[in-house]
């Protein structure tokens, strides 16, 4: 193997990058070229992705690491966010921006579908948790709709990105897992659910797995972004939450993987990779997902509100002060604020929908009966204080429901970056927390199609040991014990 450069596009919930990252047999570095706003836009009642805007983030990040290269890349691979798509017409031409997950047109449709497939059958053939928005009940929600009519193709965001700079069309495994029309056991498209919704699995073009082509840049896409042909877009974990578990730096050689990972951004995801789904109907009324990964491998995680809380916390801030809060200062008061005070269930669904955040944590602690949130620091410490919780939580359950031990946490994501979250967690849990990679999802988007190009060989063990040696990790011991967090949860959950 030789090496080589490739462009990883990592597109979250609340901003888009597009990194450099050179991977080799000994070499492993990162450079993040364009970094851009993702910025949700409301258009009559529908809360919309900006997706022309954050298309050309993509084609301007490309264009830069092209620069840095000068003109030459060995591979191109796109994640995103999961479960929303757009609809393309006849002419392959996109019917609208695609809808944001937050939006609330999903509102009853769980219960239209639970009326033709129950909940315990929908688990036993998909094993995903029940999120309001996935895919399945968005595209019951789009059904009807005069769009939906003209229909001819449903392609996920990364998917139709790729589309877009190839031509090609396909829909990558990982996140065709969290369509809920996926059988994590056959790691195929599920008749049985498919047909029980009335969903025509032709809409959707044919799989592809992490490590496939996906096509080469167009010839207007090389000439606008000045790259030079042919550059290879290759599959990978598109599902940004794959990215990142590939690129978890752990240890553990895929015989006795002792480690949980919480990979932290605008939402927190909690839990194990392992080599089979869990489909037990306890493991239902746990809420837990069998998300599909990299490598024939499952994501056995819980989806936990996150950074989200936060976010919409300083953006309400923001509206009133009229100018940005200094949240270096918040987390400085709120790490001096009494512990475990308060706590709310960050894993409530109230929580989902964008609006005044501080309103409902107050509002939530009150129907609890905790004590109320005593302004901003505190009510900033009640976030993080409950998202620790949860970690804890999920990764206990996880461990349950599973009969796997953890012996190590690893904290991936931006919420790497937060000291207070990282003690926190590792406190909580009782356990070692690792912080680090941020950047998680773009290395683990950068592995895979290194590997596919032929610059590295391996498994994910080879793989996330180019991690271990290449990155700077935080560790954080668990100090003092877990007994006022097992109160704390005894408390809030019963
Ligand atoms: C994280 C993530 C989660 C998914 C949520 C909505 O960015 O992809 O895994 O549940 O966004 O798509």
């Amino acid at each position: 193997p030789r090496g080589g450069a490739f462009a990883a596009v990592d597109l979250g919930a609340s901003s888009g990058r597009v990194m450099l990252v050179r991977v080799g047999p000994d070499r492993l570095d990162l450079r993040e070229v364009h970094r851009f706003p993702n910025r949700p836009v409301r258009m009559g009642p529908t809360l919309h992705w900006d997706i022309p805007a954050l298309y050309r983030g993509v084609l301007d990040g490309l264009r830069e690491a092209g620069r840095i290269t000068g003109g030459w890349l060995d591979g191109v691979g796109i994640d995103s966010w999961a479960v929303d798509h757009g609809l393309l017409d006849a002419d392959g031409v996109l019917l609208g921006n695609p809808v944001h997950y937050r939006d609330g047109r999903v509102e009853g449709t769980a219960e239209k579908v639970a009326a033709v497939l129950p909940p315990e059958r929908l688990y036993a053939s998909t094993g995903l948790q029940h999120l309001p928005f996935n895919t399945i009940y968005q595209l019951t929600a789009a059904r009807g709709g005069a769009a939906w009519s003209a229909a001819r193709q449903v392609l996920l965001i990364p998917d139709l990105i790729s589309y877009w700079l190839t031509g090609e069309a396909g829909t990558e495994l990982t996140n065709a897992s969290t369509t809920q029309l996926i059988d994590p056991r056959t790691r195929n498209w599920s008749r049985e659910v498919a047909d029980a919704l009335d969903i025509d699995l032709g809409l959707f073009p044919p799989l592809r797995r992490p490590g496939d082509p996906a096509g080469e840049l167009l010839p207007h896409v090389l000439a606008e972004t000045g790259l030079t042909g042919p550059v290879s877009v290759i599959a990978v974990g598109s599902h940004d939450t794959a990215s990142a578990v590939v690129g978890v730096p752990a240890t553990g050689d895929g015989t006795d993987p002792r480690f949980g990972y919480i990979a932290t951004g605008t939402w927190s995801l909690a839990g194990l990779e392992l080599p089979g789904p869990v489909l037990t109907e306890e493991s239902r009324l746990a809420n837990f997902t069998n998300e599909l990964g990299v490598d024939g491998t499952v994501r056995y995680l819980r989806n936990i509100m996150g950074l989200w809380l936060l976010q919409e916390c300083l953006r309400t801030w923001e509206a009133e002060d009229g100018g940005a809060p200094d949240l270096a200062g918040l987390l400085a008061a709120a790490d001096r604020a009494e512990p475990l005070r308060s706590v709310v269930d960050a894993g409530d669904e109230t929580f989902i929908t964008p609006g005044d955040m501080p309103a409902r944590i107050t509002e939530a602690c009150r129907r609890t009966g905790w004590p109320v949130p005593r302004g901003r620091a505190e009510t900033v410490r009640c976030v993080l204080d409950s998202l620790a919780l949860a970690h804890r939580r999920a990764l206990a359950d996880a461990s349950r429901l599973s009969g796997r031990g953890i012996d190590v946490v690893h904290v991936v994501g931006g919420g790497a970056r937060n000291e207070p979250l990282c003690r926190l967690t590792a406190e909580a849990c009782g356990l070692p927390v690792v912080a680090g990679p941020a950047e998680a999802a773009a290395l683990g988007n950068a592995l895979v199609q290194a590997r596919a190009a032929g610059a590295v060989t391996g498994g994910l063990f080879e793989l996330r040991s180019l991690l271990r040696a290449g990155l700077p990790l935080r560790h954080h011991e668990p100090v003092g014990g877990t007994g006022p967090w097992r109160r704390a949860e005894e408390r809030l959950h019963g």
